[in-house]
């Protein structure tokens, strides 16, 4: 036999399988309900639609949509894009520039590539998408984590962040934020939180990257949702997008926008991952956006996850234990439970839910400075509003006999913060 672990690269230690990616390969083909991956309802996919579609394309348009194609995206494609964007009110400049990546979780592999080394610093909420962190922490920075609450990224903390680490001589190199109905929590950043975010950026001259795939998820009315992108006049927003949850994740499409100097040194790391991403799913894309089949998915979803969103509300406050925290999402697909006490690891916990047929992720994994274990991510988009139910019923029972009804007192972000 050999030895492959002698010839691994030194990187290869920080290749960290995905808390959501490992329960996917737990709970395939088992009868669980999955609380787990944000995943969307298949009942949302427009299955009719885009048979057609990839029929067409490749019966008419296959000498092209089976052919290798530019890195940045197809041609045709990169400019339905920026019609698609500026029509959802997100601000595509002239000086910047759109490329196609495979999901937008390329785009994250990507700025980890081009941007951060050893030692640079990258400021993320806390907590953060942990699938970001994976691929951040490839590059080796360090993290520092700005806690959130109901609206948002506290930016007031930012603020002294920041000058912290000035002081400390460390190069800051972006801040990653999620600003509309986050993952893992929930939460849509209020617009004078954006603002605030934008003046700290401009007076510091630090880069934002917006990470945005929920913000076509908004369920209540009244929600500002205006991107940092657009409200940014001075090019410092890197803009990421995917059509995972607006049309299908299987098609492995996403995007990013920002200063064309920034998105053409990404082209060329892109190169070496993948040349291009699939021509074939950019061309049903396309079709999809320009035949309406997209903000027709898009409708079809927010009325099927609005429902879901109530139905997990409505069973949190019948079962969750008392001094549980959770912010209520006015959007997207999740939301994060604080559970009432330090003494209890979701981690720990998930082996007997899974028993019992629940699975979550524990929300450990999304704090870049090791805490959390106290969280749990929920999902809502999956599972059926019965499963929903039955779900929580059944975590809440757990819960509950973990505590052994000791008094609890809530535990929030900014006491994880402080911790
Ligand atoms: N960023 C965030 C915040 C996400 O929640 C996800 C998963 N939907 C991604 C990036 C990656 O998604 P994808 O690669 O499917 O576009
Ligand atoms: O669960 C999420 O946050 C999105 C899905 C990611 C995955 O399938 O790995």
């Amino acid at each position: 036999m050999v030895r492959y672990e002698r010839l691994l690269a030194d990187r290869a230690e920080l290749f960290r399988a995905s808390e959501v990616r490992e329960l996917l390969k737990l709970t395939e083909g088992r009868k669980i309900i999955s609380l787990a991956g944000g995943l969307p309802d298949p009942h949302v996919f427009p299955k009719e639609e885009l048979a057609e579609i990839a029929k067409e394309v490749i019966l008419e348009h296959g000498d092209k949509a089976l052919q290798y194609s530019p890195t940045a995206g197809v041609t045709e494609f990169r400019e339905e894009l920026r019609k698609f964007m500026i029509s959802k009110g997100v601000k595509v400049n002239d000086d910047d520039s759109i490329m196609v990546t495979t999901g937008s979780q390329q785009a994250l592999d990507l700025l980890s590539r081009t941007f951060i080394q050893k030692y640079d610093e990258v400021i993320v909420e806390l907590p953060t998408y942990l699938a970001a962190l994976n691929a951040f922490r490839l590059s080796r920075p360090g993290f520092t984590g700005i806690p959130i609450d109901e609206n948002g990224m506290r930016t007031d903390i930012l603020e002294e962040e920041v000058k912290r680490l000035i002081w400390l001589g460390r190069k800051i190199k972006f801040i990653y934020t999620i600003p509309v109905a986050h993952n893992p929590s929930g939460v849509t950043m209020s617009i004078d939180r954006k603002k605030h975010l934008l003046e700290i950026a401009s007076k510091y001259d630090l880069v934002i990257v917006e990470d945005d795939p929920y913000s076509f998820f908004v369920y209540d009315e009244n929600v500002d949702v205006t991107p940092l992108k657009t409200l940014d006049k001075e090019g410092r927003v890197i803009y990421l997008s995917t059509f995972s949850k607006i049309l299908a994740p299987g098609l492995r499409i996403g995007w990013v926008i920002g200063n064309k100097y920034v998105i053409d040194v990404m082209e060329r790391a892109k190169q070496t991952a993948d040349l291009h991403s699939s021509t074939l799913t950019q061309y049903i894309a396309m079709e999809a956006i320009r035949r309406g089949v997209v903000n027709k998915t898009i409708e079809k979803a927010k009325k099927l996850y609005r429902v879901k969103r109530d139905a997990m509300m409505q069973a949190l406050e019948e079962y969750m234990v008392e001094g549980a925290w959770w912010p209520r999402p006015v959007g997207g697909l999740f939301v994060m439970v604080f559970l009432p006490s330090y003494d209890i690891d979701t981690k720990k916990l998930l082996r007997e839910a899974l028993n019992a047929g629940v699975a979550y992720v524990p929300g450990s994994s999304f704090f870049a400075n090791g805490t959390g274990w106290n969280t749990m991510r929920l999902n809502f988009s999956y599972p059926s509003p019965d499963e929903i139910r039955e779900g929580v019923r059944i975590l809440s029972d757990i819960i509950k006999k973990h505590l052994k009804g000791k008094p609890q007192k809530t535990i929030k972000p900014e006491h994880i913060y402080q911790a």
